[in-house]
């Protein structure tokens, strides 16, 4: 009796070594190490981390500022990632969760909106709401994806407190 509980003892320690090891070399293989609160994106499109946030509602400079503050930046879209984050979004709840800001503006005088990585993104992009982007009566400078909109892209004044959607590159 006292042999097996022994040893019975020394295979959940084993089993845990091997647990810790198969972890830490994950982490090292895949170079994995998202930031707390973030989740891994790794598709045919690209691969780093992101997250939501849906309850504190910002304008498009300070949600901006809280993901640089974070090492990233809001997210950027592209006609290859969106869909995944659109589909995302749909489980997403909190009380700013109506819209999230996305990682692109219109720049003063600009016809497109451009990305925080300095990308143009078109206005034909099969991420927009039909219809958008509209530039209400030339103040929608900031993008997001719009709960109403099916969360779809829209334009919309960069003043409205808003969730967020931040990235991180790995
Ligand atoms: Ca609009």
């Amino acid at each position: 009796m006292h042999i097996y509980r022994s040893a019975s003892i020394s295979s959940v320690k084993c089993y845990k070594l091997l647990y810790e090891i198969h972890t830490k070399f994950t982490h090292v293989i895949n170079n994995v190490r998202c930031p707390a609160g973030y989740s891994l994106y790794s598709q045919s499109c690209g691969r780093f981390c992101y997250r939501y946030e849906a309850n504190a509602c910002k304008d498009w400079d300070n949600a901006r500022a809280t993901c640089q503050a974070e090492g990233g930046d809001l997210l950027v879209p592209t006609e290859c990632n969106y869909q995944y984050f659109r589909e995302q979004a749909e489980t997403i709840v909190g009380i700013c969760d109506s819209e999230f800001w996305l990682g692109a503006q219109r720049p003063t005088n600009g016809a497109d909106f451009i990305t925080v990585e300095g990308d143009t993104i078109s206005n034909t992009a099969n991420f927009w709401k039909q219809g958008q982007p509209d530039n209400t009566n030339g103040t929608e400078n900031c993008l997001e994806m719009r709960r109403d909109y099916d969360l779809l892209a829209n334009d919309l004044k960069c003043s409205q407190l808003s969730g967020y959607i931040c990235q991180v590159i790995l």
